[in-house]
C-alpha cells in the first residue's frame, strides 16, 4: 500500500469509527463533502472484478439495447438518451441548456417554450439578459405512469437552478413545456403521480424562503418556509401548492393515488450547515392527495402568486411529518406498492415506512412512527434505493462507495427484534455512488435485470482529461444471486438521476407529422401570408418585417438567395419535405449566430434583426447528401442608406 492509499484508507475509518458512534458528524459530513472520504475500505482490485463478468451486456453492431436510459445531466441542463445494456449514448435532448446542434434557444419554437412559462418578474428580469435563462441544473428525470407503469407519453424534469419543470415528448424526444413554479425557491425532488395516472406532477422546493419574496422580508429565517407543488401534466400549469414545516428535498408517490411523500432534511429551518445538521432527527413529510384536493375545492388555502397554497404546517389534516434519522434525502416507493424507503445520509441507515398505515395515521389511530416498519443500517451515507421487483432493495452508500443489496421482508423482521441479517451483498463501485437505478425499478413492472449506479467520482478509472474528471456510469448485472459489474461508463457532468425503461414502451415517430403543434404559430402566420409551408419559395415584406418562407429537398433549398435591407426584422421558415428517416438538414447563417435543425417533415423557423450589411452565406450543418456542400445560399442584406 502506498503512502497515499494508506492516507485515503485511514481517513475513510476516521469517518467510519466517528458516524457509527454516532457522534463525529463533521467526519461525515466531511466524507460527504466527497474528498476526505474517497477511499473506501473495501475498494482493491477494481480492474478484476470488471474482468470477471464482462460480456453479458455485449450488444452486437447493429442489435438494439432492450431499454431506454432517460438520463439527467445535472448542471448541463439537458436529457441524454442511452441506450442500456450497451450504455452506447443514442441521443441528447437540449432543456435548459442551448444547443448549437439543433438550435435549441435559438429557433422561435424553442424561444417559445423556453419563455411563454416564465413567471412575469422573471420575465421582466430577463429581459435585459435575452429574454431567457441560459443554464439549469436538471436533476430528476421520470417517465409518465398510468396504471402504476410507464406509458411513453412524457417525460418531467426538474430545474433546481432556476426553479422549472419541463416535460418532454416522448414521440419526438423533444421539450414542448417549460414551467417556472411560484414561490419556491429551487425546484429538487419530482416525480409524476403513478396511479391512476399522471395527472399530477409532484415537485419540491428545498430551500426555504420568505413567500413572497419580493423583498418585504429578508433576513429573518424564522419567516422563511417551503411549498410542495403539484403540476398537472396534462397542462402543464401549477394546481396547488402546500405549505410545509422544513424543507423538502426529495419525494415520491404512491401506487394509489393517495399519498404523495417527501424528505426532509432541514427541519431545524436553519440557513446554515450547521443548523440544518443540528436535530437528531428530521423527517418524512406525507401529503394527502384527497384532502389537499378537497380543500382546494371548499377555498380552504390562501391564494398566493395566483396559485391555491394550503396550509399543511404541523397540526393540519394535510400532512403527516414522520420522524426519520438526521438528514434523509433519497425517497424511493417500492414496485410492491407497500414501502416507501427513505435514506439517512448522515445516519447509516435506511427507514421503511408501510404506506398501508398511511390511512390510520391521517386518522390519528396511530403515532407517526408506529408507520415505520423496518430501519436496518447499510452504510455511511445511504444516498438512494432501487429495486429489483423481487422484494430486495438496493441502496447507494456515498461514503463507503458501495451499493448494498438488502431485503426489505428480513429488514422488518429485523426491526422486530429477530436475528436475521437484512444485508445479502455489499459490492465496490467507483467512486461514490449517488443515484441508483434499476431497470422498470420504479414501476410495478420492475423486472430486477440491470442496475445503475451513477458515481460522481471516476478519479483512476479512466484516461487522464485534465483536472475535471468525467464521472462513472456503472452497469451492474442484478438478474443473478450476486451482483456482477460488467461495465463503466464515463460521462461527461453529471449523471444524476435516470429512468430506465423498457423499449416496448418507448415508440418515438420517425418523420414529424405536418401537423404537429410545435409550429404551430408558423402555420397561422404562413397562412394569412397566403404560402403553403410545403412548396414555399417566399419573401413576404410587411413592413420593416420580412419573411423568407422555403422548403428542402436534399440537397437543396427551395431560394438559392434572398436580399433583405439592414434593420429589417427577417423570420426564416424552413419546411424539409424529404420524409426519408434520418435524413435531417439544418439551417446556418454566417456570422450571424443563426442554426437550426429541420429533421424529416419538420418545420422550423428563427427571428433575427438582420443588423449586419454584406453577402452572408446561409448552408445546411447536417450532413445530407453527396453535395451537402453545396447546400447553401446566400442573404444579401442591402446597407441602411446613410
Ligand atoms: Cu440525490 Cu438532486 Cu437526486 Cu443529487 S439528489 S444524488
Ligand atoms: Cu442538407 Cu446537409
Ligand atoms: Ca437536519
Amino acid at each position: 500500500m502506498s503512502d497515499h492509499e494508506r492516507e485515503k484508507d485511514e481517513d475513510s475509518s476516521v469517518s467510519r469509527r466517528g458516524l457509527l458512534s454516532g457522534t463525529a458528524k463533521a467526519a461525515a459530513l466531511a466524507g460527504i463533502a466527497g474528498t476526505a472520504g474517497l477511499g473506501s475500505l473495501t475498494q482493491q482490485a477494481p480492474a478484476q472484478q470488471a474482468q470477471r463478468s464482462r460480456g453479458s451486456a455485449e450488444v452486437r453492431p447493429g442489435d438494439l439495447d432492450e431499454y431506454y436510459g432517460f438520463s439527467s445531466s445535472g448542471q448541463t441542463g439537458e436529457v441524454r438518451i442511452i441506450g442500456l445494456p450497451s450504455m452506447r449514448e443514442l441521443m441528447r435532448i437540449p432543456v435548459f441548456n442551448r444547443d448549437s446542434a439543433t438550435g435549441w434557444g435559438i429557433t422561435n419554437e424553442s424561444r417559445k417554450v423556453l419563455t411563454e412559462g416564465l413567471l412575469p418578474p422573471t420575465r421582466k428580469f430577463l429581459e435585459a439578459r435575452g429574454g431567457s435563462f441560459v443554464n439549469g441544473d436538471l436533476h430528476h428525470p421520470h417517465m409518465s405512469f398510468t396504471d402504476g407503469t410507464y406509458d411513453g407519453r412524457y417525460l418531467f424534469v426538474n430545474d433546481k437552478a432556476n426553479c422549472r419543470v419541463a416535460r418532454i415528448r416522448c414521440d419526438v424526444m423533444k421539450c414542448d413545456k417549460i414551467v417556472e413554479i411560484p414561490n419556491a425557491s429551487d425546484i429538487h425532488g419530482m416525480r409524476p403521480q403513478k396511479y391512476p395516472r399522471t395527472g399530477y406532477v409532484f415537485a419540491n422546493s428545498e430551500h426555504i424562503i420568505p413567500i413572497p419574496n419580493d423583498g418585504s422580508v429578508l433576513d429573518e429565517p424564522a419567516k422563511y418556509w417551503s411549498v410542495f407543488t403539484a403540476i398537472d401534466g396534462d397542462t402543464m400549469k401549477v394546481v396547488w401548492q402546500v405549505l410545509v414545516d422544513g424543507n423538502l428535498d426529495n419525494c415520491d408517490a404512491d401506487y394509489e393515488g393517495k399519498y404523495a411523500f417527501s424528505s426532509c432534511y432541514n427541519s431545524e429551518r436553519g440557513v446554515t450547515q450547521a443548523e440544518m445538521t443540528s436535530a437528531e432527527r428530521d423527517w418524512a413529510t406525507i401529503f394527502n392527495i384527497k384532502r389537499i384536493e378537497e380543500a382546494v375545492k371548499k377555498g380552504d388555502f390562501k391564494e398566493m402568486d395566483g396559485v391555491p397554497v394550503v396550509d399543511g404546517r404541523h397540526g393540519s389534516p394535510y400532512t403527516r411529518y414522520i420522524p426519520i434519522a438526521n438528514n434523509p434525502h433519497g425517497c424511493n416507493m417500492a414496485p410492491d406498492g407497500i414501502h416507501l424507503v427513505i435514506s439517512g445520509k448522515l445516519s447509516p441507515t435506511v427507514t421503511v415506512i408501510d404506506v398501508r398505515l398511511l390511512d390510520q395515521l391521517f386518522d390519528d389511530k396511530i403515532k407517526p412512527r408506529d408507520a415505520v416498519v423496518a430501519e436496518p443500517e447499510l452504510g455511511l451515507g445511504p444516498l438512494h434505493t432501487a429495486f429489483d421487483g423481487r422484494g430486495n432493495a438496493y441502496t447507494t452508500i456515498f461514503i463507503d462507495s458501495q451499493v448494498v443489496k438488502w431485503n426489505i421482508d428480513k429488514a422488518k423482521r429485523a426491526y422486530k427484534g429477530e436475528k436475521v441479517d437484512p444485508i445479502l451483498e455489499k459490492i465496490d463501485v467507483h467512486y461514490q455512488p449517488g443515484h441508483n437505478h434499476s431497470t422498470m425499478g420504479e414501476t410495478k413492472e420492475a423486472d430486477g435485470k440491470w442496475l445503475m449506479s451513477l458515481n460522481k467520482f471516476s478519479k483512476d478509472r479512466f484516461l487522464r482529461v485534465g483536472p475535471l474528471h468525467p464521472e462513472n456510469d456503472q452497469l451492474i448485472d442484478i438478474s443473478g444471486d450476486e451482483m456482477k459489474l460488467v461495465h463503466d461508463g464515463p460521462s461527461f457532468a453529471e449523471p444524476h438521476d435516470i429512468c430506465l425503461v423498457h423499449r416496448s414502451k418507448v415508440n418515438p415517430i420517425i418523420v414529424w407529422k405536418r401537423d404537429d403543434p410545435m409550429w404551430e404559430d408558423v402555420r397561422q402566420q404562413a397562412a394569412k401570408d397566403n404560402v403553403k409551408l410545403e412548396e414555399a419559395a417566399n419573401v413576404i415584406r410587411d413592413g420593416n418585417k420580412v419573411r423568407v418562407y422555403m422548403h428542402s429537398i436534399a440537397p437543396t433549398y427551395s431560394l438559392d438567395s434572398f436580399t433583405v435591407k439592414q434593420g429589417d426584422e427577417v423570420t426564416v421558415v424552413i419546411t424539409n419535405m424529404d420524409d426519408i428517416e434520418d435524413l435531417t438538414h439544418g439551417f446556418t447563417i454566417v456570422r450571424y449566430g443563426i442554426m437550426m435543425e429541420i429533421s424529416p417533415q419538420q418545420t422550423a423557423s428563427v427571428t433575427f434583426i438582420a443588423d449586419r450589411p454584406g453577402v452572408h452565406w446561409y448552408y445546411c450543418q447536417w450532413f445530407c447528401h453527396a453535395l451537402h456542400m453545396e447546400m447553401a445560399g446566400r442573404m444579401i442584406v442591402e446597407p441602411r442608406a446613410t
